[in-house]
């Protein structure tokens, strides 16, 4: 049976307070909300009792960054605040294992994704986008910052989301309010003391914690100039409503469902581990997942054999076990999510397997499932699961696998496997989706930018196109 045993030696690197409050104006003060608990969701313990920020919050961390903004910030030449964002980059690297303990804890990661992707990702970006802070006349998209930026941002990759977040804006000269997940607050509140250990200037950086609530009154807020949101294709919706008629500038990274496609010349065992990794890593929380797997009919069987051969070998367990492989369950609502979806695989006749194990009664688990004999029809070959949660179609030549590819209103990512250079383009190119990742998946990297197509959302993340959503012409 599953036994769920504390690894106390990583654990007691983090310095857990009994409660945080909100950090306006570069200190941590009382918000005037309800506050809440965050659990970790490996054993449902709580870990922290987190501040909510309620309208008045907002008003003075707005408040804030429009002073800094006006003062300080925007007036400061970029080659001064490269070395603050260097000097994060690099406390950033130095708490590291501190950083990885503590999102694996409150998020239910294994702690060998938040200490190997995450974390360095994290410090990646700062880096990259401090050599940027200096040479933004350079970037092609005029030289003026936005202003105020008021970011919302989900819980499957609470520190990088922060990241991808903060690093472009303000290189660029903007300062901003940040809003964590309710889930997962406490990466982003880690993160505000290194800003002060950074000695950031008070009210550049500003971390409002709170649920959807929070998320609105920040978005909606009059002196917000820039709204920045990954989450949900719902809220991503309600809130291009909310500003719509508004001059604020939009960026929105939503929901998808990738297609993950192994023609019958591709290396197989390279494509197993990719399948694998491109719908496992992080429990398929992942908006970029591969969580349709397209494979060419006359290797079905083998790929599918491999596959569950793979999938018996990887370990389900305690996130800040070095050897887990897949970790808990954001939240329990989400598993209820990712329950009722898996519960219409079976009713619409999918047939449905999962690797053999016995999951932990406290906490929230879902193990490795897949589901074959899915048609383009079913309701879990076009919908978001966010879980561990595989769907798998067949074609036989590359038209039909573009068609049942780019059939989803969705167009995130895409994953090619094959031998034959001509086949990636010529996929790449008519494949509706922001990324295509040939013989990989699931790669990030700062210098790339990332985005959808249709309803995955507008605007680009990473890389130089990531600097033009904090950047406007001069005089607009
Ligand atoms: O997302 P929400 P949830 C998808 C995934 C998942 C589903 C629901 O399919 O199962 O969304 O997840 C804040 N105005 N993705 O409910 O609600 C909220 O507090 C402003 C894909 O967690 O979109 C949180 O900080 N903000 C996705 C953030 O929005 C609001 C990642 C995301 O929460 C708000 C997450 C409002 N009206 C979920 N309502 C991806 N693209 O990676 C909520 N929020």
């Amino acid at each position: 049976p599953f036994e769920y045993a504390p690894a106390p030696e990583s654990r007691s690197i983090v310095d857990l307070k009994p409660s945080y409050g909100l950090f306006i104006d570069g200190d941590f003060v009382d918000g005037h909300g309800r506050a809440f608990k965050t659990i970790s969701p490996a054993t449902e313990e709580v870990l922290a009792e987190v501040a909510e920020a309620d309208q008045a919050d907002i008003d003075a961390a707005v408040k804030a960054a429009r002073r800094a903004y006006t003062r300080v910030w925007s007036k400061m030449p970029g080659s001064e605040r490269a070395k603050y964002l260097y000097r994060i980059a690099r406390i950033i690297q130095e708490r590291g294992r501190e950083l990885a303990v503590l999102e694996s804890l409150d998020n239910g990661k294994p702690i060998k994704e938040s200490r190997d992707v995450d974390i360095p990702t994290v410090a990646a970006h700062f880096f990259y986008y401090a050599g940027w802070a200096d040479k933004l006349g350079y970037a092609g998209y005029g030289t003026t910052p936005v202003g105020v930026a008021g970011q919302v941002i989900p819980w499957n990759f609470p520190l990088l989301m922060l990241a991808w977040k903060i690093a472009p804006a303000l290189a660029c000269g903007n300062t901003v309010v940040l809003k964590p997940a309710e889930t997962t607050p406490l990466t982003a509140l880690l993160f505000a003391e290194i800003c002060q250990q950074a000695d950031l200037p008070p009210g550049v950086v500003n971390i409002v914690t709170g649920a959807g609530e929070t998320g609105r009154a920040l978005v909606a807020h009059p002196d917000v100039d820039k709204v920045a949101f990954t989450g949900s294709t719902d809220v991503g919706r309600a809130i291009a409503r909310a500003v719509a008629g508004t001059d604020k500038l939009v960026t929105l990274e939503l929901g998808g469902k990738a297609a993950n496609i192994v023609f019958d010349d591709a290396p197989i065992d390279q494509a197993v581990e990719g399948i694998v990794d491109g719908i496992f890593f992080n429990q398929g929380h992942v908006c970029c997942a591969g969580s349709r797997l397209l494979v060419q009919e006359s290797i079905a069987e083998e790929v599918l054999e491999r596959l569950k051969r793979r999938m018996s070998t990887l370990r389900m367990g305690d996130p800040l076990d070095k050897n887990t492989d897949v970790g808990a369950i954001n939240s329990g609502e989400q598993l209820q999510r990712i329950r009722e979806l898996a519960g219409v695989g079976d009713a619409e006749g999918a047939e449905r397997w999962e690797v053999a194990c016995d999951l932990p009664t406290k906490g929230f688990w879902f193990p490795p499932t897949i589901f074959t004999g899915v048609s383009q029809a079913h309701r879990i070959a076009r919908e978001e699961i966010f879980g561990p949660v595989l769907s798998v179609l067949t074609f036989r030549t590359p038209a039909e696998a573009l068609e049942k590819a780019n059939n989803t209103p969705y167009g995130l990512s895409a994953g090619v496997w094959t031998d034959k250079g001509s086949l990636i383009l010529h996929m790449a190119d008519r494949l509706r989706a922001g990324v295509v990742w040939a013989n990989t998946f699931n790669k990030f990297d700062p210098t790339s930018p990332f985005g959808g197509y249709k309803e995955s959302g507008y605007g680009r993340e990473g890389g130089r196109h990531g600097l033009a959503s904090y950047l406007k012409e001069v005089g607009a």
